[in-house]
């Protein structure tokens, strides 16, 4: 463990004896039932599969004390924290003791309707701030959250004195995690504040222990991004050793150790402590006598008191800071901290066997029987624990989950008219919001990674400005160089500018999309992005929507269709996580009139309970747009399609198509026509939705006896049993090759399943077979005459 140059805690304000000791025994409290409750469910609890539950009993050994210090002792209830995935037994059993965890879901730990794996915000009945489980984002997720508290309380909607502190709590193996870097940039390009990340650095991870060589690189990482970095590494034992005669010596010994060999005889205790020091340092002056002071189990207690086990060290050193600089903690830790495992590099996922853990049942006093009890084997102290609980400044009343009103949008939405494509509309659309006066229109944020303009999110940006903690001149405009766009910043803005990097975006669309519910203010995040790149930040958006963060993601351009820019930027498989990803609604919208409506509706449908995030795949296309008759279409369209050309009944033959490809399909009905003059033409501008609903009426099988007709099932209800069906896409066929299971009509998927490559629309739908000629092609093989 290399030497640290700072020991904090010693300069600090003391702790109140007395309210120590009562954490500590809060702190015995948690251990005990964070190992019982994954020992329970593995142990004791009834197993029908055989399969191991699992849980980690020396991760939540790890932080345990850190916790306990934090909620019993530092957080308030404005403060919003992500805790380490794994430290999930720790943080239950802490909600169990603010008596906001029952029995009932802890003794159902890892099991259906039970406490989860891993904190779930939407799953969990107790305060869960922020989920968490892929590793570095929920800690990542912390500062975007920072953020948009900064936003609404520039924007004046946010009181400053209700401003918390967004804190994350993560394993230093999380500090392997790309995206931890991004954040921290553009954390820095921001102006965090109000953010603290605390790690527990047990210096071990999943495989094995963490390198010693990346130690010093971290506090140079964090300073250079404009973080205050405090090290927390030796406990008050540790310290007093250090200045008795031979701690010198000590304390060097243990700043050489290499992380490797301090755990293996952290696991291995005392006596092998005392050989490997008087070993290595035994003949320095003072340390054989230093050493001989303590028998084997206080010298393995001195060993192990590493600042992350210290709550009065951790308690003195959080409660010291006084200002709104971003902080990070780097708490030394033993994982598996006081359980037979500690410090053995395979702990990760040990669990204590019955007999250890009847050992440590005796070592706690808590009696048989008992062991669900909240002070079981200390019951003489029970009535000042509870009345210390209620005191404590977290487990105060206070609204930590908001429900924020909905907004109405009052405007109709005006994607202008005449030959465009969808994207350019969706410019349109933004540009007209930003100059109206909508309420809704005032929530909106957008955001985007370096593709503002390229997204054509500009005409919005200039109405509505860049949100910037400090004023933002545009240069540009006051030397008077032309530009179309104003890039000026403000902390009324309603654009948050992004670096390119995508997990980003989405970590700040679920951080814009829990605004209401995290600070009482709703906002309607609009976020876009190319849409290939969606897959860089894939695992983002799956954490946002786990979240239930709510927002409209803009995905532009798309597919073969953006032609020249070849197969590097067209996204094949896209439509295909839009239908997978739950809680995102996807769509494709071909015509403009009908993004129009989707985006209303999809304001809607983001702040609706029930309801989810929306993603328009959109293109650069541009399409001559269909004059309708009415809008009956609209109400079909909204649950995913309609037919723009009805077919006869009984009719032989379908085209069903999806965006982009609307003049393909269009001209080849035109021909088959001629033919076939009862075919029909399709357009599915959510085969999201439509399958969903399909994928509902099919579960709702068996449930009461009675098949509910689903939406698609409704609309081919018209064509004979016998017809034939073309699919067509400008992405992944699959997409839209399950409507021939919905009636068993014979179908010809059309679409994408190969890399593109540079050239134009004509070349490309020629050579992937999507155009004209592929779907009469496919129209012919389907269509059998009787
Ligand atoms: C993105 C992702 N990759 C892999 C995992 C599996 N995993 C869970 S915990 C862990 C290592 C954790 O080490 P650390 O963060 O140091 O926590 P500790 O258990 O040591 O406290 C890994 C690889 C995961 N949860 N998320
Ligand atoms: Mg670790």
């Amino acid at each position: 463990m290399p030497p640290i140059t700072d020991a904090a805690g010693s300069q600090h304000a003391t702790v109140d004896p007395a309210e120590l000791e009562t954490i500590t025994d809060l702190y015995d409290r948690v251990q005990w039932l964070s190992s019982w409750t994954i020992h329970h469910a593995n142990n004791i609890r009834e197993s029908r599969d055989g399969l191991k539950v699992g849980g980690h009993q020396a991760s939540s050994a790890s932080l345990a004390a850190i916790m306990c210090a934090l909620y019993f002792g530092v957080l308030r209830p404005e403060d919003r924290v992500a805790v380490k995935p794994h430290a999930s037994p720790v943080f239950h059993a802490i909600q169990y003791l603010f008596g906001k965890q029952t029995r009932e879901q802890l003794e159902r730990f890892r099991a259906l309707g039970g406490a989860q794996s891993y904190p779930s915000r939407t799953k969990d009945i107790d305060d869960v701030d922020f989920s968490t489980g892929s590793v570095g984002l929920g800690v990542a997720m912390t500062a975007f959250a920072s953020m948009v508290q900064d936003h609404l309380i520039d924007r004046g909607l946010m009181d400053a004195s209700k401003a918390g502190r967004m804190i994350a709590l993560m394993g230093d193996a999380e500090l392997d995690e790309g995206n931890i870097y991004e954040a921290l940039i553009e954390g820095y390009k921001h102006n965090l504040r109000n953010c603290w990340w605390v790690i527990d650095y047990n210096r071990q991870s999943l495989d094995s222990i963490t390198s010693d060589r990346m130690f010093t690189r971290f506090t140079d990482i964090f300073e250079t991004t404009g973080w205050k970095v405090i090290n927390i590494k030796y406990g008050k034992k540790q310290q007093a050793a250090f200045k008795r005669p031979g701690g010198i010596a000590l304390r060097d010994w243990i700043d050489a150790c290499p992380n490797t060999l301090y755990s293996a005889l952290t696991y291995k205790g005392g006596a092998a402590w005392r050989e490997r020091l008087m070993a290595d340092i035994g003949a320095k002056r003072g340390v054989k006598k230093l050493l001989e002071g303590y028998s084997d189990t206080e010298l393995q207690a001195l060993m192990t008191n590493l600042g992350g086990h210290d709550i009065e060290l951790l308690l003195e050193t959080f409660r010291s800071i006084d200002s709104d600089q971003p902080h990070c903690f780097i708490c030394y830790t033993v994982k598996g901290y006081g359980l037979p495992f500690q410090g053995h590099k395979d702990n990760h996922s040990g669990l204590m066997n019955p007999s250890q853990m009847a050992e440590l049942q005796a070592q706690m006093g808590v009696p048989e029987g008992k062991e669900w009890d909240l002070f079981a084997g200390m019951e003489d102290k029970a009535a000042h624990l509870e009345k210390f609980l209620t005191k404590v400044p977290f487990n105060q009343p206070a609204t930590r989950r908001h429900d924020a009103p909905t907004l109405k949008l009052e405007d109709a939405l005006e994607p202008g008219s005449g030959k465009q494509s969808t994207q350019v509309a969706f410019g349109k659309i933004m540009n007209a919001l930003g100059k109206g006066t909508s309420k809704l229109a005032d929530r909106i944020i957008t955001t985007s990674p370096d593709v503002t303009v390229s997204t054509n999110l500009g005409g919005w940006v200039n109405q509505r400005g860049i949100y910037s903690r400090d004023l933002m001149e545009d240069v540009f405009k006051a030397e008077k160089v032309v530009s179309p766009q104003i890039w000026q910043g403000h902390g009324k803005g309603q654009h948050m500018e992004l670096g390119i990097a995508e997990n980003n975006l989405f970590l700040a669309l679920a951080a814009m999309g829990l605004a209401g519910s995290l600070f009482g203010e709703r906002l309607i995040p609009v976020g876009t992005l190319y849409d290939p790149f969606i897959n860089r930040g894939l695992d983002a958006l799956n954490y946002a929507c786990y979240q239930d963060a709510r927002f409209m993601l803009v995905a532009t351009p798309s597919g073969l269709t953006l032609a020249p820019e070849g197969g590097a930027h067209q996204s094949i498989h896209t439509p295909v996580i839009g239908m997978a990803q739950d809680k995102l609604v996807y769509f494709e919208p071909a015509y403009t009139d009908e993004l129009a409506a989707i985006m209303a509706w999809g304001f809607d449908y983001m702040q609706a309970p029930d309801g989810s995030s929306v993603y328009l795949r959109l293109s650069t296309r541009a399409l001559e747009q269909p004059s309708r008759d009415g809008d009956a279409w609209q109400a079909d369209m909204l649950k995913g399609a309609y037919w723009e050309h009805a077919p006869a009944q009984g009719a032989e033959l379908a085209i069903i198509y999806t965006g982009a490809v609307a003049p393909e399909a269009n001209a080849a009905l035109q021909e088959i026509l001629e033919d076939v003059p009862g075919a029909g033409l399709m357009a599915v501008p959510s085969p999201d939705l439509l399958h969903k609903d399909w994928s509902e009426s099919v579960r709702s099988l068996g449930r009461d006896g009675v098949r509910r007709e689903s939406h698609i099932g409704r609309l081919l209800a018209s064509l004979s049993p016998n017809a034939g069906i073309v699919t067509v896409i400008d992405g992944a066929p699959t997409t839209l090759s399950w409507i021939g299971g919905v009636k068993g009509h014979r179908t010809m998927p059309l679409g994408v399943d190969q890399f593109g490559q540079s050239g134009d629309i004509d070349d490309l739908y020629d050579k992937y077979r999507i155009g004209t000629d592929a779907i009469l092609d496919a129209c012919a093989s389907v269509y059998v005459v009787d």
